[in-house]
């Protein structure tokens, strides 16, 4: 049988329906663009047809272009022949019948119709800067037009997504139809409605004035954030065109900025994040019909700053959440800590005050364990001691329904060895947040061994619900995040020794795009956790490698921001780091007594110093199955520690300067330095094979 056509044309009446197929979100896939243009011309020479209406089956409207095209030379229509371009020419009027996205190629095809209607739930968009290139359908010369440049520029650089009522406020939408209204039905009649109007009121006869000054406002105002990126810079030029040149040329203008993106490095970076972010959701070796249970009254344990955290993300995303802790004291400081964490959202202005308020009536302090017994999902965040979540875990076995699942917010410990305290192994799984929980987008989810498939699907669906991006880990000594990170936070300290400073060090990371040097992270952290956990590994394995300066801070009582000095000092009340000659001093002085010889680095040799020895702790991490993809790696350094997302990620970043390369250092490195710079096997088998490090396989 024939498959369904990509877009098909339904007659109804005097309109015709244009209805796009293509799932799961109608990306503007190979046919598609062609069908489109094929119905309207075959609409416009039917004289039984007084108008159209363009729509999506399924899910949505139009996604956009399929990026699974870009980057791969696939042909496309030339200008003046694009759906666009038989919009414009139309004789008949076409309603863009919107719900679920119109977003990039959609909404300018949207943009290129005569009216456009959505249903409330529908959102809109230009989200291409978001991988890296411009709108290139038309959108940076329509959407001025429509809605204004200022409008323009904001959804055009920032991406966003706009919800319908706002888009009709903004002019994007002639109409929203009432809540629960047949788009269909509703679409037929609304052409039916303009059917006569004439002349078609096309968007590009309309003009997009502005005062010149706009332009530069706005490539000032994102300089930090869009460091090192020309997508961003390319969108403000695109739309600086819709309001100095006439349509066409701004079209060609919009062509050759478009041009400039598609296969830079930045474009190709961004498209593999979009795609790794979907990938990490797939575990591969869970059987295909298992279902994550639809959790419904989720509980916390601990009111500290991470157990707040998460019942923040509970409560943002709509669920009723139990939080408690040891003493009413240390719950109401909890909420206490809440309440102020949404306050400073509010003065920020980034949430609504009676939103505020609905949150926060959705966080309901509880006084102990019989208080949460009918919850369905516990996650415990109590102290990082074994010793403390043992007998937290205990107790919930006894008080918890049968159904219920246990999840623990741990960095590190041991989930095994937690699950075992209880009589439901087959329930507990690890659930690691990144601090602030209800800031970070990642969610590490760890698998102990008798976890059953439905767990660890419930997990990894939890996070998504939530609004953050799960990524699965083995249960290895720091996961798969921080221990992939943990040589990198060893090799920063280790350059001290040999003669860098922490403001060199950082700076070199900044510039790279971190939003913070690992330093200045370190001070915001606080230096005695991470020295907790070097005197648990130290008392674990003899040839850990001591950091003897950091040591020396900590029990100088330097713990960063918290003590006002850390690797950095502190201003009362300001947090702005600043060099410090003392632990320059300090330096000296621990590295004249290990007698390590000083000497000057190249930015390129720190940076490569950091992250070549977490590449190669990722690929033992991969070798030994304990993450299913380099690309989780990478998404898990873009979502907890804040790599740069136009460079792709850790493993991406590390294949453009090529796995011979990075290994071929690394094996210098371990002739130099010993044991710690040892080449993971896997590292060396994709070098003999020139295999990019993105197609590693676990256990391979
Ligand atoms: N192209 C190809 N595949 C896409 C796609 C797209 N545009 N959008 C989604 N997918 C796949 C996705 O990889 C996943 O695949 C499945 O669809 C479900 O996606 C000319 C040049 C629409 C908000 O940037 O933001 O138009 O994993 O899991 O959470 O000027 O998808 O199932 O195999 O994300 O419901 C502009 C990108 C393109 C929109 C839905 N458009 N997509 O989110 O589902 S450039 C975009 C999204 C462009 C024009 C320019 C989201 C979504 P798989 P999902 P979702």
């Amino acid at each position: 049988m024939s498959e369904a056509p990509v877009v098909r044309l339904e007659k109804e009446g005097d309109v015709g329906v244009i209805i796009v197929n293509y799932p799961p979100v109608n990306a503007l896939g190979p046919g598609v663009s062609e069908g489109i243009i094929d119905c309207l011309n075959q609409a416009n020479a039917d004289p039984s047809i007084k108008a159209m209406v363009l729509m999506g089956d399924g899910r949505s409207f139009i996604a956009g272009a399929d990026i699974r095209g870009f980057g791969t030379g696939r042909k496309r229509l030339p200008i003046g022949s694009r759906t666009y371009d038989v919009l414009d020419a139309s004789t008949k009027p076409v309603v863009a019948a919107i719900h679920g996205y119109a977003l990039g190629g959609g909404l300018e095809n949207a943009m290129a119709c005569h009216y456009r209607i959505a249903v409330p739930s529908a959102k809109v968009g230009l989200p291409e800067v978001l991988i890296g290139i411009l709108p290139g359908g038309g959108g940076t010369q329509r959407l001025p037009r429509l809605a204004g440049p200022e409008v323009a520029l904001d959804l055009i650089v920032s991406g966003r997504h706009v919800p319908a009522p706002e888009a009709k406020q903004l002019g994007i939408l002639d109409e929203v139809l009432p809540d629960g209204t047949d788009l269909r039905t509703a679409a037929i009649a609304y052409a039916r409605k303009i059917a006569d109007i004439r002349p078609l009121p096309r968007v590009r006869d309309k003009e997009a004035k502005a005062d010149p000054a706009i332009f530069d406002a706005k490539r000032k105002s994102i300089a930090r954030r869009a460091r090192n990126q020309k997508a961003p810079y390319n969108c403000i030029a695109a739309v600086e065109a819709a309001c100095t040149l006439p349509f066409d040329e701004g079209i060609q203008r919009e062509q050759a900025l478009f041009a400039e993106l598609e296969n830079a490095d930045e474009a190709k970076a961004l498209r593999y994040a979009f795609f790794a972010e979907r990938e990490v959701a797939k575990l591969p070796d869970l059987p295909a019909d298992v279902r994550p249970y639809d959790f419904q009254r989720p509980a916390v344990i601990g009111a500290g700053t991470m157990g707040g955290g998460i019942a923040m993300s509970f409560a943002d995303f709509g669920y009723d959440v139990k939080i408690m802790d040891a003493s009413a004291e240390s719950l109401n400081r909890g909420m206490d800590r809440i309440r102020t964490n949404y306050a400073t959202s509010v003065k920020r202005g980034s949430l609504a005050q009676d939103e505020m308020e609905r949150r926060l009536a959705r966080i309901h302090p509880v006084a102990g364990y019989d208080d949460i017994k009918d919850c369905d999902v516990v996650v415990e965040a109590v102290f990082e001691r074994m010793d403390v979540k043992k007998p937290v875990f205990a107790k919930l076995d006894e008080v918890m329904g049968p159904d219920a699942f246990l999840f623990s917010n741990t960095s590190a410990l041991d989930m095994d060895e937690l699950a075992d305290v209880t009589k439901r192994p087959e329930k507990v799984a690890g659930t690691h947040f990144f601090s602030p929980a209800n800031v970070m987008k990642l969610l590490e989810v760890v698998r102990p061994a008798k976890a059953s498939p439905e767990t660890l699907a419930t997990a990894m669906a939890l996070g998504r619900k939530i609004g953050k991006i799960s990524a699965m880990a083995g249960n290895t000594d720091g996961f798969v995040a921080n221990r992939s990170r943990a040589p990198f936070n060893s090799e920063m300290v280790i350059l001290l020794e040999e003669g860098c400073l922490p403001e060199q060090v950082d700076k070199v990371m900044v510039d790279f795009g971190y939003p913070m040097g690992p330093f200045a992270v370190g001070d915001l952290a606080g230096l005695d956790i991470g020295a907790e956990g070097r005197k648990r590994r130290a008392a674990a394995n003899p040839n850990y490698r001591k950091l003897p300066i950091a040591d020396k801070l900590v029990e100088m009582g330097r713990y960063g921001q918290k003590t006002g000095a850390g690797w950095y000092r502190y201003e009362k009340g300001d947090r702005t780091p600043h060099p410090d000659p003392e632990v320059a001093a300090i330096i000296k002085q621990v590295a004249a007594e290990m007698g390590v010889p000083q000497r000057q680095f190249t930015d390129e040799e720190i940076l490569r110093r950091l992250l070549f020895s977490s590449v190669n702790e990722a690929c033992r991490i991969l070798e030994e199955g304990k993450a299913y993809r380099a690309s989780d790696v990478d998404v898990m350094w873009l979502h907890g520690f804040g790599f740069p997302r136009y460079r792709g990620g850790l493993m991406f970043w590390a294949d453009g300067i090529g796995v011979r390369n990075v290994y071929n250092q690394i094996a210098a490195w371990h002739q130099q330095y010993g044991e710690r710079w040892a080449p993971s096997k896997l590292l060396r088998d994709l070098a003999e094979t020139n295999t990019p490090l993105r197609e590693a396989r676990p256990g391979s």
